[in-house]
């Protein structure tokens, strides 16, 4: 797979970031969710790709672009690739002007992505310091002796990540009487999942129940990263079963590893829409902007932090 894709899918999400962010903390996060979508579909269209959407907006009849199935890229004679996409990881945060929000993009060898359905995945993440020390099946405490024995360290001294919904407060007391820090995020848990293998990021692990297709995002990150990351759907009905099910999903209690989710040369990227665990968000000046991102391979495991200079009297889309 050409390297270079790992820089186009930057210009992806820096597009997609370009147009959302001007919806930063105005209240409305379709209109936000519509910028960046439109702007990731638009870019798409420059990049030498061959590219099937398979995590995306929704069923074709759902979404009106960047849909499951949808064919995007200009090269269809090149190999091709399955897409993961999410143009505005985390709607309410953009709406609300608060921190994490990102555009994200994934980029796998056919059939390289586990084709989650949109349902809750159980996830336990952590960087390459901590790889092979996770057990989603072990407790949140004996989790944390394991990745303090890996790093080193107090159980004092980690910081975990934690979605602030009423389905983890269980698991948070128990996190709360082992010692450790906790993070908790309104929304958006892909980036704090991907801060995990960034070590200056000060986050060392995240665990709960969140988005499973964020779930897969979140796998590509950490397999271009080498971090570790575990992972089981959440069935809440029949219906998301069967869904499951017509997914070719048959074990309904697998335990996915990052490789499981995300197999082969992945490429990934994502920019920051508002500031966060991981990036710095859009900031804008007279005729311009400044955008943060985040680009790496699974090949050569290098990861890119681009701070970009955009300038829009010769961008006009912005
Ligand atoms: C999760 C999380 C996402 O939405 O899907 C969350 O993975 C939805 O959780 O990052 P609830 O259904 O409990 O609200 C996000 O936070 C944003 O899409």
């Amino acid at each position: 797979m050409d390297r270079n894709l790992a820089m186009e899918l930057a210009r992806v999400t820096e597009a997609a970031a370009l147009a959302c962010g001007r919806w930063v903390g105005k209240g409305n996060k379709l209109a936000a969710d519509d910028a960046a979508t439109e702007a990731m579909r638009r870019t798409l269209d420059s990049i030498d790709i061959n590219g099937t959407v398979v995590i995306g907006e929704g069923e074709m009849d759902e979404a009106p672009m960047l849909y499951i199935g949808e064919k995007v890229g200009n090269d269809s004679a090149a190999n091709e690739v399955d897409i993961a996409v999410d143009p505005l990881e985390g709607t309410n945060i953009c709406a609300k002007g608060m921190s994490g929000a990102i555009a994200t993009i994934a980029l796998a060898p056919k059939g390289g992505f586990l084709h989650a359905p949109d349902m809750y995945m159980e996830k336990i993440v952590v960087g390459p310091a901590g790889k092979g020390a996770i057990d989603i099946d072990a407790s949140p405490t004996e989790n944390l002796k394991r990745i303090a024995e890996a790093k080193s360290c107090y159980i004092e001294d980690l910081t975990v990540v934690v979605l602030d919904r009423p389905r983890h407060d269980k698991m948070v007391s128990e996190l709360r009487k082992a010692g450790a820090r906790i993070h908790l995020i309104s929304d958006g848990d892909v980036s704090p999942a991907i801060a995990t293998a960034v070590e200056e990021s000060g986050i060392d692990l995240m665990m709960g129940v969140g988005g499973a297709p964020e779930g897969v995002l979140a796998a590509a990150a950490l397999k271009c990263m080498g971090g570790d990351m575990q992972g089981r759907l959440v069935f809440m009905n029949n219906e998301e079963r069967e869904r499951a099910k017509s997914m070719g999903i048959d074990d309904f209690d697998k335990v996915y590893g990052v490789d499981e989710m995300a197999r082969g040369e992945v490429v990934f990227a994502a920019s920051g829409v508002t500031s966060g665990d991981l990036l710095r968000g859009v900031r804008y000046f007279s005729g311009g902007a400044i955008t943060h991102s985040i680009v790496m391979r699974a090949k050569s495991r290098t990861v890119r932090f681009i701070e970009s200079h955009h300038y829009f009297d010769f961008k006009p889309l912005y």
